[in-house]
């Protein structure tokens, strides 16, 4: 981990264990904290370099950070730990990063079960779940304590795995230096993570250099590395600060494209290219195409001309899993994939009306900064209560707001709309005639996660039938790595989508990514219209939009299958 991320995740802790410990305003407190750790953790710069140039001020400057939070920073860099944050874990001694990884686990519960039971992880969890005395616990029924076993299974399962928005950060950095080091001629993080899959085991990183030892030295001996568990002339494998493996490969020049490919994989997809090499009478490797028997080089310095001796079109990365794409490739059928930085708008951003952190024009600053036209404000509506939703006399108050900020704002739209609950039997919590006058409305479930199939199916194509709704938010309300969606038949949605005109959309945010590649793809097979957007709840969380757009790459998504390549005005005639 950096420094940045290390001080985030410190901040973090200190946000959860508030809330575990419950005092008043504990709530309030700890989001102060998780809001200066996302500053903090998509900061570009290196924190304790701003803090040696300018001191306080430099933190003082950054979204979210105030007097007392940017002190803990301060000792933080000075002494390498936070006091309250060691205080906080004496008092309360659980592993945090376990016991805040089971979903429908709050911090109060994690406080009720650690008073009862003395359990502080999630071995400890699931042997009293299993023995019937997490039951014993005020507030956890016989039900939730067979919910949260399941939970358990589902988190063991993907234990090892990393979201790759959470790697995203650290895999970039080093990637960055390694292009910046001397005598490298290029480098190149590989693997899933280039494939932009949404969980990713290891980090793969390729670099071509003439100087295999250089690139160990460098390595093997970066601030992240915690172990190095195998270093060769032109081969490491080290585990990095916060679990996290990472393996490198260093190859000569000519062998930049064939080693890239190899090294991007998926290893299914590799094998299928190898037979097709062997069928052509070539040899395929990491080191490049050569003729069999004679072993002259036909091709290997980039992947376009490896490809090419194979007889394919060049591939994008996110397609390479051995899906049907090589046969496309073959027939010089692969889509123009949409484009990282083709979205002109974000249709799904919160404010701190409700549960975002910042105001509805630093949100629109932030998103004109980021390079969109315009953003649709989708407060929580009034029945998610925990996010402190707006009821409809609101929601038309701030559709009047965002009129007087549109005024003020130059060469950028901020949309009224709201993300509407959809409840139980799929009516919305908000009547219709006041979703008519917003611009666009966006429709989600946050309850009842529990209904069977088909319930919750005639839930969702109720919602979409409903005429006031343009978009479905999320539609499987997976949480990765924490959660299974709710159950729901997603083909019968999609098609519900394309008789009524409604949207669906692929949420962003990391943890969501919700469509997922594969149903991306069914959707665009039946040619249903996707939106991708960021959920923002805080000015840095734009970015998200690259790992939407990247599971829509996966789901061989072009521009015209995304409404929000469009600009504004034309977005709004697509709509209802
Ligand atoms: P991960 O790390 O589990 O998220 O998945 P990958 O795809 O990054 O897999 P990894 O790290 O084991 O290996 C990186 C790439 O190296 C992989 O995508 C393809 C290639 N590769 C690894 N093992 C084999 C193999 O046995 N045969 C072939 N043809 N390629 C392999
Ligand atoms: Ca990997
Ligand atoms: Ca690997
Ligand atoms: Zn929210």
């Amino acid at each position: 981990m950096t420094k940045n991320q290390q001080l985030a995740k410190a901040l973090r802790e200190i946000g959860f264990l508030t809330e575990v410990e419950g005092a008043a305003n504990a709530q309030f407190k700890s989001r102060a904290y998780y809001r200066a750790a996302d500053s903090i953790y998509s900061l570009s710069a290196d924190v304790v370099e701003l803090y040696k140039k300018d001191g306080l001020n430099a933190l003082l400057k950054m979204p979210g950070i105030g007097k007392a939070i940017s002190g803990k920073i301060e000792e933080f860099i000075e002494t390498g730990c936070i006091h309250q944050l060691e205080d906080l874990k004496k008092q309360i001694p659980i592993d945090i990063h376990q016991m805040n990884s089971v979903e429908g686990i709050g911090p109060k519960t994690v406080k009720a079960i650690y008073n009862k039971l003395g359990v502080t992880d999630l071995a400890g969890l699931e042997s009293v779940a299993k023995e019937g005395r997490l039951k014993t616990v005020p507030g956890i029924s016989a039900k939730k304590e067979q919910e949260i076993l399941k939970r358990i299974e589902f988190a063991k399962k993907r234990e090892g795995r990393r979201i790759i928005g959470e790697a995203w950060p650290l895999a970039k950095g080093i990637e960055s230096r390694l292009q910046k080091l001397e005598g490298v001629f290029a480098a190149a993080l590989a693997g899933s993570a280039r494939r932009m899959k949404e969980t990713v085991g290891d980090l793969d990183f390729l670099v071509a250099s003439d100087d295999g030892s250089a690139v160990m030295d460098f390595f093997t001996r970066m601030p992240e590395v915690e172990e190095v568990k195998s270093r060769g002339p032109a081969k490491a494998f080290v585990r990095l600060e916060g679990g996290i493996d990472a393996d490198v490969l260093v190859v000569p020049e000519e062998s930049w494209g064939s080693a890239l490919l190899y090294f991007t994989g998926s290893k299914d997809h590799n094998v299928e290219l190898r037979k097709i090499a062997i069928e052509k009478k070539l040899r395929l490797n990491e080191w490049g195409v050569f003729e069999a028997g004679t072993e002259k080089r036909v091709a290997g310095t980039n992947e376009e001309q490896v490809y090419r001796a194979l007889g394919l079109q060049w591939i994008p990365p996110e397609m390479r899993e051995n899906a049907g794409e090589i046969q496309a490739a073959a027939k010089n059928q692969i889509p123009d994939l949409i484009g990282y930085g083709s979205l002109r708008g974000d249709l799904q951003v919160h404010s701190n009306s409700t549960d975002g952190t910042a105001t509805i024009e630093e949100m629109a600053r932030a998103a004109k900064e980021f390079g969109l036209d315009y953003i649709a404000l989708t407060d929580h509506t009034k029945s998610l209560a925990m996010a402190g939703g707006l009821d409809g006399d609101e929601l038309l108050e701030q559709a009047g707001e965002i009129a007087e900020l549109n005024d003020r704002l130059d060469g950028f739209r901020v949309l009224a709309s709201a993300e509407v609950n959809i409840m139980k039997d799929g009516l919305l919590d908000i009547p219709n005639n006041v979703l008519d006058e917003l611009d666009i409305v966006g429709a989600a479930i946050h309850s009842n996660f529990n209904l069977p199939k088909e319930e919750q199916t005639a839930r969702l194509v109720r919602a979409a039938r409903n005429p006031s709704v343009d978009i479905i938010f999320h539609p499987t309300g997976r949480l990765i790595n924490r959660r299974e969606g709710y159950p729901v038949d997603v083909e019968k949605l999609i098609e519900t989508a394309c008789e009524t005109n409604t949207v669906l959309e692929i949420d962003a945010h990391y943890n969501r990514l919700d469509l997922k590649d594969e149903y991306v793809r069914l959707a665009v097979q039946k040619e249903a219209k996707l939106v991708i957007d960021s959920d923002a709840h805080h000015p840095v969380h734009f970015a998200f939009l690259q790992f939407g757009i990247g599971q829509a790459r996966r789901g061989w998504a072009k521009s015209s299958d995304i409404l929000n390549t469009l600009c504004a005005g034309e977005l709004l005639k697509a709509i209802k």
